[in-house]
């Protein structure tokens, strides 16, 4: 079944010449990583292949070493309209941008990779989706097997980046023996570990270490410490000279913590939305609160987008919370 539903992708791939790969807007690791695997393997192929970024604003400086970053193009300047658009780890339509929206509404001609449990299966002609993968790498690498095509180093490294980014480098509960195994194909396959973490993991800014600085003097604490949250606002950005990314890495700040089983970092942003991150270390279904503020995610780890103040939202989903911990 699995197999058949990938090689039934061969055919409209082969169709199309051109061909724009897309993942979700606030992008990761594993967001990039799919897109840019799937880039490489789609140009072995004789493609002409755009990979799109979502929104023009993001730096993503900790993934500018991937093979291709550099040919990624902001979706806002790519005014084409290609035979094939094709989705990686976006598990709806809402989760392009308004950017990338506009792409894929103007082809109408879609496919799609997923590994999100709540994956909108009618986003794409073709979708594809298994939430048994810690990463949509992990699909990406099954499908360019399924085409046939070679699994080279500049493939294996995205896929890697990928996988080490969805299971936060390996430790989150999604880390199986299947993510591990799959890591284990990249590494046979070209993909260096240690090069990999020094760029996204040590190599971080001072205003980045001074965030997370001014996050953890924040931390606040209930139910026995087993709720933890802390938030950041523009001031404090501004204050140490950081950019907005600067802030993507902090709910690991929160969840690093012993004994806090359920964190939330909330970061205010300038236009009057409050960007929740939550995480749980145990059981606990932070997606399932994503979802009652129409965000989304995994079990373990989910966002969401609040509009409001940083008090109207810490109103609305610490009550939420404090259900899931007791
Ligand atoms: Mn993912």
């Amino acid at each position: 079944m699995e197999t058949r539903s990938l090689d039934s992708m061969a055919a409209p791939i082969r169709a199309a010449h051109s061909i724009a790969v897309c993942g979700h807007v606030h992008p990761d690791g594993d967001s990039l990583g799919s897109i840019l695997a799937l880039t490489h393997a789609l140009k072995r192929l004789g493609k002409q292949v755009t990979p799109l970024l979502p929104a023009v604003d993001c730096k993503l400086r900790e993934y500018a070493f991937m093979p291709g970053f550099c040919d990624l193009v902001p979706a806002a300047e790519y005014q084409e309209t290609p035979d094939l658009f094709f989705s990686v780890d976006v598990p709806n339509s809402k989760r392009f941008g308004a950017d990338a929206l506009a792409v894929y509404e103007r082809c109408q001609n879609r496919l799609a990779l997923d590994h999100h449990s709540d994956t909108d299966m009618e986003i794409a002609a073709l979708t594809y989706s298994d939430p048994a993968c810690a990463a949509c790498g992990m699909i990406v690498w099954d499908l360019i097997e399924a085409l046939g095509l070679p699994q080279e180093p500049e493939e294996a490294m995205c896929c890697y980046v990928a996988v080490v980014t969805d299971t936060g480098r390996f430790q989150y509960q999604n880390t199986d023996a299947r993510a591990l195994g799959y890591a284990t194909d990249f590494v046979l396959s070209g993909a260096i570990p240690s090069l990999i973490a020094n760029n996204i993991y040590l190599s971080r800014s001072m205003a980045r270490v001074q965030l997370e600085a001014i996050c953890t003097q924040r931390l606040s604490f209930e139910c026995d410490g087993k709720l933890v949250y802390s938030w950041i606002c523009p001031q404090d950005y501004e204050a140490v000279g950081a950019c907005p990314e600067d802030g993507e890495e902090l709910a690991d700040c929160v969840r690093s913590l012993a004994g806090a089983n359920v964190c939330m970092l909330l970061r205010v942003q300038d236009n009057g939305i409050v960007r929740g991150s939550l995480r749980a270390k145990d059981d606990s279904d932070v997606a399932s609160v994503a979802h009652d503020f129409n965000g989304g995610g995994h079990k373990a780890a989910a966002g969401f987008n609040f509009e409001g103040s940083l008090q109207e939202c810490l109103d609305a989903v610490l009550p939420r919370l404090r259900e899931l911990v007791r």
